[in-house]
């Protein structure tokens, strides 16, 4: 094994004297709270979207555009871009939203008084009850795909944090670390491939919010989309995850949930900011660069 981490000492208590390196270096930091006065601006729908399109934000886009699909017309949404490189999740209205600095947040302005929604679990919940979508009626059904739901929240931090932190974004790999995760992510997968081959979707027979939740991240995991890392975790051995990942990406909402708030890859996919269902149509990075040419 690698051990270059062994010269280490644990000092008594731990100070932030440097930034630790390694990509998200330059935000992190040990305490929270705003770090500068910036409003967040408001468009005209009732919910106001402040995100970006990681998996976790890609998780209410997707069901944002699943709802409108549905033909609920108070999913409209305005969808506005927080650069996280570039701190602005700390500025003191996106704080406001969500004390804990991270995106995606969600303002509900349809009613007499704004509601906040921070965590993207949250969101899809509130999202799921306020229209009944997405979320069985039935109690133990809806339990279900709540455990599922659930198990997003609690299993993607080892993923995103653990494994991919330390395979795709650490200053130096630390096969220690990779090793660690890298078992915990493959554990992760098959467990996701023995519920898929017993049910057709997460929570059931039925599409729903826990399909929502993880198919960006182990969906996005098994397409090679998440970390390049498809090949290094051997994903051709989780066949049920794949025939899941790919039935839900043939979902037309769900490609359109895809590109909102998107800044990488094909222009063509990248719609930095949705105010409008046109917008598809009209705003995504190639059209906009057709445009100014
Ligand atoms: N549990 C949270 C996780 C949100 C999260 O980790 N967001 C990341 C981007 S995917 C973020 O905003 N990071 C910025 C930061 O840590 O400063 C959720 O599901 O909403």
């Amino acid at each position: 094994m690698n051990d270059n981490q062994s010269e280490y000492v644990l000092p008594k208590v731990w100070t932030w004297e440097q930034p630790s390196g390694g990509q998200f270096a330059s935000i992190n930091r040990p305490i929270a709270g705003p770090t500068h006065d910036k409003e967040l601006p408001v468009g005209k729908h009732p919910l106001q979207l402040y995100s970006l399109g990681t998996p976790n934000g890609v998780k209410v886009t997707v069901m944002l555009e699943e709802l409108l699909a549905k033909g609920h017309k108070g999913a409209e949404y305005d969808a506005w871009l927080i650069r996280i490189g570039q701190g602005e999740q700390f500025g003191s209205g996106f704080v406001a939203i969500n004390p804990n600095s991270k995106i995606p947040a969600l303002l509900d302005r349809s009613g007499p008084k704004p509601v906040r929604v921070f965590e993207s679990g949250s969101m899809l919940l509130y999202l799921a009850d306020k229209f009944k979508e997405f979320l069985p009626g039935d109690f133990a059904a809806r339990t279900e795909c709540l455990n599922w739901l659930f198990w997003q929240m609690g299993s993607a931090p080892y993923l995103g944090g653990g494994f991919g932190h330390f395979y795709a974004y650490a200053p130096f790999k630390i096969e220690y670390a990779i090793d660690r995760f890298a078992m915990e992510t493959k554990r992760q997968l098959d467990v996701l491939e023995r519920r898929l081959g017993e049910s057709e979707y997460l929570g059931g027979k039925d599409y729903s919010i826990a399909d929502i939740a993880v198919w960006p991240w182990y969906g996005g995991l098994v397409k090679g989309w998440n970390y390049g890392a498809a090949e290094f975790l051997a994903v051709h051995e989780y066949k049920n995850v794949l025939r899941w990942a790919d039935q839900i990406h043939a979902r037309p909402a769900v490609k359109r949930g895809r590109m909102v708030n998107r800044v990488s890859g094909d222009p063509s996919g990248q719609l930095h900011e949705r105010h409008d269902a046109s917008d598809f149509d009209t705003k995504t990075q190639d059209k906009i660069a057709a445009a100014a040419s």
